[in-house]
């Protein structure tokens, strides 16, 4: 009996190399362990030995058969992958995905804020909600000033605000730190205003300070001139006009050609010639009083910019809406 055996699994592990597909192995499956499988029949006739016999020939053949069906179920696996792989159609176009990027806004952002630091001003951050102080007192605004009033800012009940503006950031770094300061504050500023082509309720802002002893107007008009030619390009023209801000003293606004007609008037800016850009200024004595910066010893420049105004301005947006409708096929062209 046990030569019969040994014919079997002499057989069985010349077929197992025989193997190719699962379509084999399912025969292969059947010719040993099917129920008139030649295993089978094998172990069905163990019961009619010899109890010597049965002992040897028995453990052999039931070791054998454990072999097998872990061998067919390894291979199982093994030929499902294969045959995936070889039924992959590598002809088939690939599949879409979705690559996502910046909002348009963000990335203006940081090429403004990364512009600025390249020629040394420092990033600063700070609260959204603010008091009274840093967002129009210190800032030399008075208490009856328009800007002040309920309709251009939000009021929480407790009498915090949300800032208006960037400036109170840079009020706080002036109360923390001594001169030279050379910051720069982006973020998210709020005005009860309605939406409109040219209103936000919520928008975003980037301020600039500078304060240190001897710092002129020529530095501001330096610094600013450089920021335009980087973010515009060379050939755009720069103009100062003066302004006010009760911040700053003087105060002025930087208006650049239209980039479509670089300033002799054309459709696309109503025969304009120039847009205004952001405003700026020498720092008001009183502003450095009220932060214990002598003004005798100091003197600094700021400005503020509107980062919505200045994107629809770089690429020809012509309503701010568009920066918040999350219309995929707006986003995606930037
Ligand atoms: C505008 C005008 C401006 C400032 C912002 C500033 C900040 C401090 C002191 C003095 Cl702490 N000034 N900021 C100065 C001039 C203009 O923004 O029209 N922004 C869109």
């Amino acid at each position: 009996m046990i030569e019969i055996l040994e014919k079997i699994i002499k057989e069985a592990e010349k077929d197992i190399s025989l193997i190719k597909n699962l379509n084999d192995l399912e025969n292969f499956r059947i010719k040993y362990l099917g129920r008139k499988g030649e295993l089978t029949t094998f172990l069905r006739k163990i019961k009619d030995l010899s109890i010597e016999e049965r002992k040897v020939v028995g453990k052999r053949a039931n070791e054998f058969k454990e072999y097998l069906e872990k061998v067919i179920e390894e291979k199982r696996i093994f030929l499902k992958e294969e045959e995936k792989v070889f039924f992959f159609d590598y002809t088939l176009p690939g599949r879409k995905f979705w690559l996502g990027h910046k909002h348009p806004i963000t990335q203006v952002m940081e090429e403004c804020v990364d512009i600025f630091v390249r020629m040394g001003f420092k990033e600063e951050q700070g609260p959204e909600i603010e008091d009274e102080w840093h967002n129009f007192t210190a800032l030399n605004i008075p208490p009856l000033h328009p800007a002040r009033d309920m309709f251009s800012t939000f009021y929480l009940p407790d009498g915090r605000l949300l800032r208006s503006h960037t400036s109170p950031v840079q009020i706080r770094v002036m109360e923390r730190e001594k001169p030279p300061i050379r910051i720069i504050a982006p973020g998210r500023v709020f005005r009860p205003d309605d939406f409109d082509a040219s209103h936000s309720p919520v928008f975003h802002q980037i301020e600039g300070l500078y304060v240190d002893t001897d710092v002129t107007f020529l530095d501001l008009k330096a610094t600013l001139e450089e920021f335009c030619r980087i973010f515009f390009g060379k050939e755009v023209i720069i103009k100062f006009v003066p302004s006010y801000f009760p911040f700053t003293e003087p105060s002025a606004e930087v208006l650049i050609c239209c980039l479509n007609c670089l300033g002799k008037g054309c459709e696309r800016c109503r025969n304009k010639g120039f847009l205004e850009i952001l405003g700026c200024g020498m720092v008001h004595p009183q502003v450095l009083k009220n932060v214990n910066i002598d003004p005798e010893v100091y003197s600094g420049f700021a400005f503020g910019l509107g980062v919505e105004r200045l994107a629809m301005i770089k690429f020809q947006i012509d309503d701010i809406r568009l920066f918040y409708q999350n219309d995929i096929r707006f986003l995606s062209q930037f």
